[in-house]
């Protein structure tokens, strides 16, 4: 018998992914950096027994059983087989496998990217597998690719249909901007109302605001982010992450039917960060929303307090679930 439990953060993009060329694939339209939080918040934990006494695949996550037969989750299966030395004699042994978020799944909180980078890099463990295996994290969820690495990483799209070069390689170590931290501000922890799997489909069908992003501004502000990450240079940071942040968000509003991922409380946030920045005479703190309501703010050590305070006293505990408020180390230990 083999056992092995591993442990993936969630990344948070500060350019973000939108759209497939390639749906089975998972082949993005654009680039996309993050930034892979510390291994102390928000997780995924997953270990994997692999028994020649169990008589069928299994696949537990948050306690509920769930089918194997999932596209996305045979695609891994299948692709980290095909790395595995053939004469392994458990390689044919089944699995059990049982996989635990500690943040609320499926909430626009990358948890199919945590999800998905912990049971490829588990499988890869069982069956003693070395080398990047980015590219088959991101055949279970795009983002997932991401969190294989720590620190600061880059999705490169890639060119080739077979998707071999669309993968991710780490910008700079979890070591290279210890000052950097992450505010997880959980507006609402429901699941969201559309996923993000096809509101992207729909985006790539109808958002013409989406195919002006992938051709004209993704590639040149993938170069300024990596610039601004490598010189530590956060008012740039800031900005190109707020403006990508808002650009995903306005292509939301460009899809037909449009995705409404933002909230009033949302949209208030945006608000008030600007208005603190100004007021401060220098830009403090930078926001982020993926598929869903809840805030991530990127900000210097030195004035977490401070925003903490103020979010708190704009957003009272009842307003915003404060249990929820998270203060994360990025980049993060693996
Ligand atoms: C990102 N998001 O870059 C962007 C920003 C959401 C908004 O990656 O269909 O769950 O599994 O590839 O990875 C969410 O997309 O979608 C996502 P699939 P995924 O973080």
């Amino acid at each position: 018998m083999k056992i092995v439990t591993a442990v993936a953060p969630v990344n948070i993009a500060v350019i973000k992914y939108w759209g497939k060329r390639d749906e089975t694939l998972i082949l993005p339209i654009n680039d996309s950096i993050s930034a892979t939080l510390s291994l102390e918040h928000m997780c995924a934990k997953t270990s994997i027994v692999c028994s020649p006494d169990l008589t069928e695949t299994k696949f537990w996550l948050n306690g509920e059983l769930q089918p194997t037969d999932s596209k996305r989750f045979q695609n891994c299966l299948r692709e980290i087989k095909k790395l595995v030395n053939p004469n392994l004699e458990y390689l044919s042994w089944n699995l059990s496998i049982c996989s635990e978020n500690n943040f609320p799944t499926a909430a626009g909180l990358a948890s199919s990217a945590a999800g998905y980078a912990c049971l490829v890099y588990a499988l890869a463990k069982i069956y003693e597998i070395n080398g990047n295996i980015s590219s088959i994290a991101r055949m279970g969820s795009g983002s997932a690719c991401r969190s294989i690495f720590g620190g600061w990483v880059r999705w490169q799209m890639g060119n080739t249909t077979d998707g071999s070069d669309s993968l991710a390689v780490q910008i700079a170590p979890e070591t290279h901007w210890p000052e950097m931290r992450v505010l997880v501000l959980v507006v609402n922890d429901k699941t969201k109302t559309y996923s993000s799997t096809s509101g992207m489909k729909t985006s790539v069908e109808t958002s013409t605001l989406l195919k002006h992003r992938a051709a004209n501004i993704v590639p040149q502000r993938t170069k300024e982010m990596i610039t601004a990450i490598k010189n530590k240079d956060y008012k740039t940071f800031a900005k190109l992450t707020m403006q990508d942040s808002n650009q995903f968000h306005a292509v939301c509003l460009d899809t037909y039917p449009p995705c409404f991922y933002l909230n009033d409380t949302s949209r208030a946030i945006i608000e008030l960060i600007h208005f603190y920045n100004q007021n401060k005479g220098e830009t403090k703190v930078a926001y982020t929303f993926d598929a869903g309501p809840n805030a991530c703010l990127y900000l210097l050590e030195k004035d977490v307090a401070e925003v903490i305070a103020m979010i708190n006293y704009v957003f009272p505990p009842t307003s915003l679930k404060s249990d929820y408020f998270k203060g994360d180390t990025v980049p993060s230990k693996k």
